[in-house]
């Protein structure tokens, strides 16, 4: 339906997990892309995202930029999830509007669906329920996000779209404890335990809950293909299709890492939403299936966290 080819396509966020897969991705793909680092422009300052997008006029971009993180720097930083979000996404979509831009494809999160939405999510869940209380500013950010979308479609007839993605992982994550998701941090415990001959790792919660895992390269395949084969108001899911316990989650790491020791639960830490897996029948639908599967993809992270220390400098 969009073709990307001779097209100047802006991935906002490119340094991101998300975004560097979006440009490894794209790469394939017969474009330009466009990049800019935070230090020339901070997407939360609106002049300073008007001036870019009017200089370099991108048609299409891909909205990856977020302040994201886990469970605990969700909820210990409200202010920065909620302001943050909502200037990055409000600035890029009003000033995609102003410079013509032709097809905009903005990026949600699971958590945007009520705490206890009926299971599995399906995109009409929106709206129908109270937010997790853990991560209720990012949720409410991203709900904006969709309807920032939608608005301008209405009103403007832009041909913006929104993608929720499920819990991402992979190469270029987060692995720092305090702020990671679950799996890197997971990873990093384990490994860290193994090196040290530690006797037990922690893990946060009680391990009830479940969630679902998409490999990041999945993710940023099924946004091209969005981008390029679907236009609509509503939002449309990207799982994996499957989801598992986090103390399942925990013991298919341990066998990667090989760690030996015991797992112990932190009751004091929060569990979070008990289980959030999306309904992505629309996107397979449309002809888009996910494949790196959970094993394979927690030994490749491992593999480059081994490489590269989760943060370019080696373990
Ligand atoms: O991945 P995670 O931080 O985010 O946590 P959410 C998932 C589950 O893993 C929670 C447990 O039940 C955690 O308590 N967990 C166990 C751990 N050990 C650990 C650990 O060492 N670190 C972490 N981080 N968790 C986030 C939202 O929710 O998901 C965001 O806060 C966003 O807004 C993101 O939506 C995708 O899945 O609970």
């Amino acid at each position: 339906m969009y073709s990307l080819k001779g097209k100047k396509v802006w991935v906002a966020g490119h340094r991101g997990m998300v975004g560097a897969a979006l440009m490894r991705r794209l790469a394939s793909e017969d474009c330009e892309l466009l990049t800019v680092t935070r230090d020339t422009v901070d997407l939360r300052r609106q002049a300073e995202v008007e001036g870019w997008l009017a200089e370099h006029r991108p048609e299409a971009v891909f909205i990856p930029a977020a302040r994201v993180g886990g469970i605990l720097a969700n909820d210990s930083f409200p202010a920065e999830f909620l302001y943050d979000n909502l200037m990055i996404e409000a600035n890029i979509i009003n000033a995609a509007w102003q410079n013509g831009v032709e097809k905009l494809l903005f990026l949600g999160s699971s958590c945007i669906y009520p705490k206890m939405a009926e299971q599995p999510m399906k995109e009409d869940a929106l709206l129908t329920g109270p937010l997790e209380p853990t991560n209720q500013w990012y949720a409410v950010a991203k709900i904006a996000g969709i309807k920032l979308a939608q608005a301008y479609r209405r009103q403007y007839g832009c041909d913006f779209i929104s993608a929720m993605p499920t819990n991402l992982y992979g190469i270029g994550d987060n692995f720092d404890l305090d702020s990671s998701h679950v799996l890197p941090a997971l990873i990093a415990k384990m490994h860290m335990a193994k090196e040290a001959g530690d006797a037990e790792v922690v893990i946060w919660g009680t391990g009830a809950p479940k969630r679902e895992f998409l490999y990041v390269d999945d993710c940023a395949d099924a946004l091209v293909f969005l981008m390029t084969h679907y236009s609509g108001e509503e939002h449309v899911n990207v799982g994996y299709g499957d989801d598992l316990t986090i103390q399942e989650l925990a013991q298919k790491v341990k066998a990667v890492v090989g760690f030996e020791g015991a797992l112990v639960n932190d009751t004091s830490k929060p569990d979070g939403t008990p289980r959030k897996l999306m309904d992505s029948t629309r996107l397979h639908n449309l002809g888009w299936r996910p494949r790196t599967g959970l094993d394979e993809g927690i030994a490749k992270v491992y593999r480059w966290y081994l490489e590269t220390g989760g943060n370019g400098r080696g373990v």
